[in-house]
């Protein structure tokens, strides 16, 4: 599907046709959104929100035409709830550290699961041992499901946040989020949606989840690498204090003392990426053309074949059987170690990550030191996942 868009699938590694199935880790890039950020230094590059010149305010217009791409794409409510970070990883970190900063105290806890990755675990325990709150963690079935009836027993007085993520990019669980939400809301407690996994999968309307902040990466998406967004509530975003401090955040500065800008500049200390801003919503105007629904669509029939064919190979067993799965396929062969495994697929030109995808508890969880991942994407094809299987193959004869 779309698959001429992407100029750099058509290579050869090792002598054989590239076949990428990494795309949980970043998908690749698009010729309009490589084109956007060329165009952005050919003819634009200017600094921004600062310059009265033409330049100046041409890069203005674009970047926040981004950011009006982005609320639309997600349905938020205001254009200032969507602040410009370099991925999900700093939208997580900024909200753990400005909430707990101001909301957290001694004896207060904080939920998260136990499909995390390590992003949406160490800022708050980080947090936490600083404000020696506690961090407590929903367990996960061992299908790879949440228990999501386990959540009323964690919940207690002292519950100030819940940190979940929207899909596993270890298992390709997707969560029920909605009602995680909902089950919050009931006590006041506000959640944070990890959706690094989620954006380029399925639609997403922060209005209808109802959740306070959703954190993303532009790379997962097609879009460039170092912009990412941070989603949260304008009541939220109100409550918090600044993360970093520096130009544009201010509103005026003594050496007594700062008052800061309003939203979302509070939150954007220093100069942004404003050529990566552009590239995501050039991003985001390809998957408006091709439409969510259509590659989420697609991305099953290839996770149902996927999941078909690896499941016929002996000795193959499926980390992650949740009942909604995202188009990402854990799995791990008899007596092979998974790394062993990549290096040898990866010499017959296919990329897939091995190892523990930065999500440690899931491994300890099925006492295993990694797994092999295929995700696919939207230019993925039936005859590349013959290819892997036919491949996996070959690496049991070699290593059995
Ligand atoms: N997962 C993977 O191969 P950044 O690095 O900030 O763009 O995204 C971090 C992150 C947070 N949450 C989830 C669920 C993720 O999957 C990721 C990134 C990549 O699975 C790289 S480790």
């Amino acid at each position: 599907m779309h698959r001429d868009n992407f100029q750099l699938l058509d290579q050869t590694v090792n002598g054989h046709p590239l076949i990428y199935l990494d795309n949980a880790a970043t998908t690749q890039k698009p010729k309009e959104v490589i084109h956007s950020i060329l165009d952005y230094y050919t003819r634009l590059n200017s600094n921004i929100h600062r310059g009265v010149h033409y330049l100046s305010q041409q890069a203005t217009t674009a970047f926040e035409e981004a950011r009006t791409a982005v609320q639309h794409f997600i349905n938020a409510t205001h254009q200032h709830e969507i602040i410009f970070t370099k991925g999900t990883t700093e939208s997580i970190n900024l909200v753990a550290s400005s909430f707990g900063k101001a909301f957290l105290h001694e004896g207060d806890e904080v939920i998260i699961s136990e499909m995390e990755h390590h992003s949406n675990i160490v800022p708050w325990q980080m947090i936490c041992e600083e404000k020696k709150a506690h961090l407590k963690v929903l367990p996960i079935d061992e299908d790879g499901n949440l228990k999501i009836e386990e959540l009323d027993l964690l919940l207690t007085k002292r519950t100030k946040f819940i940190a979940i993520t929207h899909i596993s990019n270890a298992l390709g669980t997707i969560n029920p989020i909605k009602r995680i939400i909902e089950i919050a809301h009931q006590k006041d407690i506000p959640v944070l949606i990890d959706g690094a996994q989620a954006m380029s999968h399925q639609p997403v309307d922060v209005q209808d989840l109802d959740c306070d902040f959703y954190c993303f990466s532009g790379h997962k998406m097609y879009g460039p690498m170092g912009v990412g967004v941070l989603y949260g509530k304008e009541a939220w975003l109100e409550k918090l204090p600044p993360y970093q401090g520096g130009g544009e955040m201010i509103q005026r500065v003594t050496f007594a003392h700062t008052t800061f800008n309003e939203l979302p500049f509070k939150f954007e200390a220093g100069t942004p990426n404003v050529a990566d801003v552009i590239g995501l919503k050039s991003a985001i105007d390809y998957l408006n053309r091709i439409g969510i629904s259509t590659i989420a669509q697609y991305e099953n029939e290839l996770l149902e074949y996927g999941a078909q064919q690896l499941l016929s190979i002996p000795g193959l067993s499926i980390i992650g059987k949740a009942k909604e799965k995202a188009s990402i396929i854990s799995f791990i062969l008899d007596r092979i170690h998974p790394y062993d495994a990549g290096l040898l697929i990866d010499k017959w030109g296919i990329a897939v990550r091995t190892g523990h995808h930065c999500a440690q508890p899931i491994m300890d969880k099925y006492g295993i030191p990694g797994t092999i991942r295929a995700s696919f994407a939207l230019y993925n094809t039936k005859e590349e996942i013959d290819r892997l299987v036919d491949t996996i193959k070959r690496v049991q004869m070699m290593l059995l």
